[in-house]
């Protein structure tokens, strides 16, 4: 068997990394799937060597084919979003794919928030955050890419083809329903039909079919 073309490293999680996975899978690229054990990971006296990862933060992939060592989960999307053409087919539509990926991250950045508040002494903190997240941020930018994505014919959320953010899209918006404990999609009909559309993408359901089970 030949080595993989990619080393993904990561926990074993989807998160912020299943996009990436779902990308390599739809390109049909073999991977090196590395799951660190999250708990080494965490214990200040852990055995696990952070020195080989920049930032000692993970996911990171390594390109067998140029050397290159990349952080930072979107732009590792986008990376393999460039390099297999998957980033629309003008220097406009490519700067779409990039304004949906930074609305993901804003939403993410709030539902991080959520999830960090103490949950036992703070837990107005946690519903503050929630309400905030599901009253005005899901409202403000979902409604905004839902009439895109009408407009667009309801199949890709740029242009005609299908991106690196289709991917990134179907994906977070699970967690995001995941981790608020309610459907982020629920008033996104056009949303959810573009999610259950890439999630029945041979590819991708072949490696939802085969990946390790984890709880988000
Ligand atoms: N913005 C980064 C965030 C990376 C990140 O914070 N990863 C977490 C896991 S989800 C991590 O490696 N945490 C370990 C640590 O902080 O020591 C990305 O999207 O890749």
């Amino acid at each position: 068997m030949s080595t993989p073309k990619y080393k993904l490293t990561y926990f074993n999680f989807q998160w912020i990394t299943e996009p990436i996975r779902y990308i390599l899978s739809y390109v049909k690229e073999d991977f090196e799937d590395v799951r660190l054990d999250w708990d080494e990971w965490v214990k200040p006296d852990g055995k696990i060597d952070k020195s080989p990862y920049p930032y000692e933060k993970l996911p990171i992939l390594e390109d067998a084919e140029n050397g290159l060592k990349l952080g930072q989960s979107f732009s590792i999307a986008r990376y393999l979003g460039r390099k297999y053409n998957l980033v629309g087919k003008s220097a406009a539509e490519a700067a779409k794919c990039d304004e949906y990926s930074d609305v993901l991250k804003d939403i993410l950045k709030e539902v991080e928030r959520m999830m960090e508040a103490d949950e036992e002494n703070k837990p107005e903190v946690k519903q503050q955050v929630k309400t905030r997240l599901l009253e005005k941020s899901i409202p403000r930018y979902f409604s905004v890419i839902e009439s895109k994505l009408k407009k667009n014919g309801g199949k890709y959320l740029v242009g005609d083809s299908i991106t690196w953010v289709d991917f990134l899209f179907a994906h977070m918006t699970q967690m995001f329903t995941l981790t608020s404990e309610t459907d982020v999609l629920a008033n996104y009909p056009g949303l959810k039909e573009h999610q259950q559309q890439i999630l029945q993408i041979p590819e991708i359901k072949a490696w939802i079919a085969k990946r390790p089970e984890t709880p988000y």
